[in-house]
């Protein structure tokens, strides 16, 4: 199943490549490290739990001009997921849609995050482990879990999240690590800060959206820099003390190339910051963020690796290897 129909700014790339081109993408081992659960629900499972429940589809497809407006699409498909059942449902139809076309273009690995949320119906932690059952029917060296925390949460909220995944990784479930994600401006960083490195202390992994806009201060960054995270999201707007840490500490990079256009974050692919990361070797993954609002796929973001200018970063097959063996190396033990 192809997780949305596609029409995002890949297709274009994607559409460019000779037959002989997209065989060679389609049969890349390709680990997709940074996708959100509910920003990758097939269109289709999203159009029978809205008719099911008996209202209109969502929108989840508009022109942004700023990033803050993105996270305004969420809060319809949250309504339609409250239920145990309907989160294993498109659980499932996630996960088949990245891993379950192996051959044809699906990812060899994928490590999917969620922000675990509290309903009428389950607590955070029986999200997470409706999440972790669908997680946990497909082979170890296929897939593992990363539990978010939203920039918008308290503490309290924050903490209950760390502590309930330190319970799960001890009771031997497949969650590999935190994120902290969610509108690029809220929340008390000091205080994630905090949170995050308890759970680091505790064996879980750390990731984190940082400097995504232009907005975040080169003050926020450095405090999220000084968790350590093991990984970093977007990492748009790094100002040179925060790029030499990075560089320096080898630290991977999530690159999400749709995103960041339709997001209006980077203007074109020529401006893109991936061009200095590829320049200096250093470690990043190619990832999709949201299918469902991007329209875009791993073989759409990788096309736009190989794909000719204007269309594409114009890399040469063994670039493009290389880069996808970055990613690989960049997945976090589980
Ligand atoms: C920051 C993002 C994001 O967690 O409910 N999310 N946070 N930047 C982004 N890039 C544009 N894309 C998605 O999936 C949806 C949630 O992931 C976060 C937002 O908090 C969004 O509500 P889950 O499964």
């Amino acid at each position: 199943m192809s997780a949305t129909p596609l029409s995002g700014v890949g297709l274009d790339a994607l559409e460019s490549l000779s037959p002989e081109e997209i065989q060679f993408l389609k049969v890349l081992p390709k680990t997709e490290l940074h996708a959100h659960l509910n920003g990758c629900v097939p269109l289709k499972v999203l159009r029978e739990l809205a008719e099911e429940a008996g209202v209109p589809l969502p929108v989840v497809h508009k022109p942004l001009t700023e990033v803050h407006e993105f996270f305004g699409l969420f809060p319809a498909i949250y309504a339609l997921t409250t239920t145990p059942n309907a989160l294993r449902r498109m659980t499932r139809a996630v996960l088949e849609g990245f891993l379950d076309n192996l051959d044809d273009g699906g990812c060899a690995y994928l490590e999917l995050r969620s922000t675990p949320k509290q309903t009428s119906e389950m607590t955070r932690k029986e999200y997470m482990c409706a999440v972790l059952d669908e997680v946990e029917r497909y082979p170890k060296d296929r897939v593992a879990f990363i539990a978010s925390i939203d920039r918008r949460m308290d503490e309290e909220t924050a903490t209950e999240i760390v502590e309930a995944a330190i319970q799960l990784k001890r009771e031997g479930r497949r969650i590999v690590a935190l994120d902290l994600c969610g509108d690029i401006l809220a929340g008390d960083v000091d205080m994630f800060v905090r949170v995050l490195r308890k759970g680091k202390e505790a064996g879980l992994e750390v990731t984190v959206h940082i400097a995504e806009s232009a907005q975040n201060t080169p003050e926020e960054t450095l405090k999220l820099l000084s968790i350590p995270p093991g990984r970093l999201g977007h990492a748009t707007f790094l100002n040179e003390e925060a790029i030499a840490i990075v560089m320096r500490e080898k630290i991977p990079v999530e690159i999400c190339l749709s995103s960041n256009l339709v997001c209006n974050t980077v203007k074109s692919l020529e401006a893109h910051h991936i061009r200095q990361y590829l320049q200096a070797g250093h470690p990043i993954a190619i990832c999709t963020d949201d299918t469902l609002p991007f329209r875009n796929s791993i073989m759409t973001e990788y096309a736009l690796l190989l794909a000719k200018q204007p269309l594409g970063l114009e890399l040469s097959q063994s670039e493009v290897e290389a880069v996808a063996k970055l990613a690989n190396e960049a997945r976090f033990p589980s």
